[in-house]
């Protein structure tokens, strides 16, 4: 339905893309409706479509908004008394058509969310509800010919499953990154009905698992849009310097359409003259390579961003793009070929001054102005893809960003849906970001455990099949995981988890003063490193209640906190590979798993920040180690 006839590639790929995603979504996550659709009548359902990039930059209307919404926890509005799929959902959007008709469902009178936004934050009864929520809006839509539309949605946690008009349109699974469908053929004059069935239940073979110290916050969580395009048009593009030949940006742009092969697409930076008119192979990919010389490089203190089109004849669409290089060099980070250390500081996906999941770039702006308050220049975006918006202030404010997948704690190693659940995240990810500047590093797991052989286990096989995935798509970036480490001895620790041989950088997380000892046990610990590669201290800290106030040696107070930041610093200066810090965390979060009354209340407390907002001691305690580290050590293209 989504592609015209001629094109058979574009057809064959959406084709593709919906049978992953079902096969994901079946295998990993959706057993009894897979079952159950077995026994259905094969519809042909056209699922995602191959993914677009920087929708923002596009001739697109936005769908947010107050959406009317069913909370349906036994799935009622899609199974029936059979647990069969009921061919008359809810996903009809029906109204009885006289008095006599049963129907017992009516989106009209039924409570509205906002979209985007979790579901959890939005409703007392939604606080903790794991389950499905219906979600409807309406919209007006006339296409001309020649013209295909998207639907687009940042993000849907965890599985989002869409029908236009009672149609259809698929499913796609993982909480944290985009999807899209094409609804052209759909698409007759007047006022159309999208229905989605988002569900967030968690399951062990799914990525995350069912354990995680996160809000597993529920709903159309990011923007929903409608992207008008030309029959043929730009589907993805990457520009990069070229980490050979740093002189050369290179790329490739991706056409998706009748006339892919046929349309030649022009690369223009306005503000510094360039301009490449290319043509695309085959395939609709059109390689790009041009001369660099005149760009001034992206740094944190001169976070460089180029107005940039990309431009067929039939549409333009426009980017800010920074460049710079990254490179390693023996246990130091090279940001334009000079050595950077990383003053960072992990954040979840959660709102400066609420506590509910963050989408705007305001609440992105504020959580980046913190980071640079701590005189950082880094931050760690925890456990999972982050939205589109924090990745592009970044980008604005010169902050260097550490991207990350889900694969957290012990997921189900031996599972290939599970792995495909992954590299699909991980791909998409990729895909979304890899034209921001800001993003360095893309890790791919976080504290995994080492397997009983750890050097040819279950679980370095799938992570090194990650590492894999996420080099062949971005060569210009280095890979990361947050590792765990072990003692040899009292006082020794030894970094030597063999995923550290394929990692460009290595993340560690240790909790010295809080989970390992007092904060003073850091006073006598050596690190040590199997690997002459950098480190990243990928995660310490402890808890506090803001406000509290006692002895440095009483845990939750702030003092015992910002004595923990003490050792540490004294600690880090110590360790000759370490190339950057990203402590744990910028600010409170939302946690099922810390209910200890009047001091928790379902917030892990390891924030410099509350979660309204206030800051702790330990927060003062970070700045002062950051900027004599940066008096120290100042940033590349900084002015000394
Ligand atoms: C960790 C995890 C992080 C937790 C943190 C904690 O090691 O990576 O997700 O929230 O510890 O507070 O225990």
């Amino acid at each position: 339905m989504t592609f015209s006839v001629d094109d058979t590639r574009g057809a064959s790929l959406a084709r593709r893309a919906g049978r992953v995603a079902r096969a994901i979504a079946c295998a990993a996550v959706f057993c009894g409706a897979a079952t159950a659709d077995a026994q259905a009548p094969a519809a042909a359902v056209p699922g995602v479509a191959p993914q677009m990039v920087n929708v923002a930059g596009r001739s697109a209307t936005t769908l947010n908004g107050r959406w009317r919404s069913i909370i349906d926890p036994y799935e009622t509005g899609y199974y029936n008394y059979r647990r069969r799929p009921d061919a008359n959902g809810w996903f009809r959007d029906r109204k009885p058509a006289n008095a006599q008709e049963l129907i017992e469902y009516d989106f009209d009178q039924s409570p509205l969310l906002n979209v985007p936004g979790d579901w959890n934050s939005q409703q007392a009864e939604l606080l903790f509800y794991e389950g499905t929520v219906w979600y409807r809006t309406r919209f007006e839509r006339a296409l001309a010919p020649g013209r295909r539309l998207f639907v687009h949605f940042g993000g849907a946690n965890y599985q989002a499953r869409a029908w236009m008009d009672g149609n259809e349109l698929g499913m796609h699974e993982g909480g944290f990154t985009p999807f899209g469908f094409e609804v052209t053929d759909a698409l007759e004059a007047g006022t159309h009905s999208l229905v989605v069935k988002v569900d967030n239940q968690r399951h062990p073979e799914a990525v995350p698992t069912v354990n995680s110290d996160w809000w597993n916050y529920g709903g159309i969580t990011r923007e929903v849009t409608l992207v008008e395009t030309p029959s043929t048009f730009v589907r993805d593009y990457t520009l990069q310097l070229d980490p050979a030949d740093p002189r050369r940006v290179r790329g490739w742009v991706q056409l998706d359409g009748p006339d892919s092969a046929r349309t030649a697409v022009t690369i223009r930076i306005p503000r510094a003259g360039l301009s490449q008119t290319v043509t695309p192979d085959a395939s609709g990919r059109a390689v790009v390579s041009f001369d660099a010389r005149r760009l001034a490089r992206w740094s944190p203190d001169h976070p460089n961003l180029y107005d940039v089109e990309i431009a067929t004849a039939a549409e333009t669409i426009r980017d800010r793009i920074g460049f710079r290089t990254l490179a390693v060099r023996g246990t130091q980070i090279l940001l334009n070929g000079e050595p950077i250390f990383l003053r960072g500081i992990s954040m979840h996906e959660e709102s400066p001054y609420e506590a509910r999941r963050a989408y705007s770039t305001d609440d992105a702006r504020t959580s980046l102005g913190w980071v640079k308050e701590l005189g950082g220049n880094f931050v760690r975006l925890a456990h999972y893809p982050h939205n589109e918006a924090m990745l592009r202030a970044a980008d604005e404010m010169g902050v260097i960003v550490w991207a990350e997948i889900p694969v957290y704690w012990t997921i189900q190693w031996e599972n290939p849906a599970t792995l495909a659940s992954a590299r699909q995240q991980l791909g998409e990810m990729v895909t979304r970001d890899r034209n921001r500047a800001s993003v360095a590093l893309w890790s791919v797991a976080n504290e995994t455990p080492r397997d009983a052989n750890p050097a040819a286990g279950p679980r370095i096989t799938f992570l090194r099949n990650l590492v894999a995935h996420v080099r062949g798509m971005d060569n210009t970036r280095l890979i990361t995981a947050a590792l765990e480490h072990r003692y040899v001895g009292r006082d020794t620790i030894v970094i030597d988890d063999p995923l550290g041989e394929v990692l460009d950088v290595i993340g560690n997380n240790e909790y010295l003063g809080w989970y390992d000892g007092s904060p003073e046990k850091a006073d006598s610990i050596t690190w040590r490193s199997a690997f002459n590669k950098p480190l990243v201290m990928s995660e310490f800290g402890g808890d506090a209640l803001q406000g509290l106030h006692g002895p440095a040696a009483n845990r939750w107070t702030e003092e015992y906190q910002a004595r923990i930041y003490q050792r540490q610093a004294a600690m880090l200066r110590r360790i000759p590979m370490l190339a950057g810090t990203s402590p744990w965390i910028l600010k409170d979060f939302r946690s099922p798993r810390r209910p200890l009354p009047g001091i928790q209340d379902y917030f892990n407390r390891k924030g410099l920040i509350s979660d309204r907002g206030e800051r702790k001691l330990a927060f003062y305690e970070l700045q002062r180690f950051y900027l004599e580290l940066r008096a120290a050590h100042p940033d590349p293209g900084a002015e000394r």
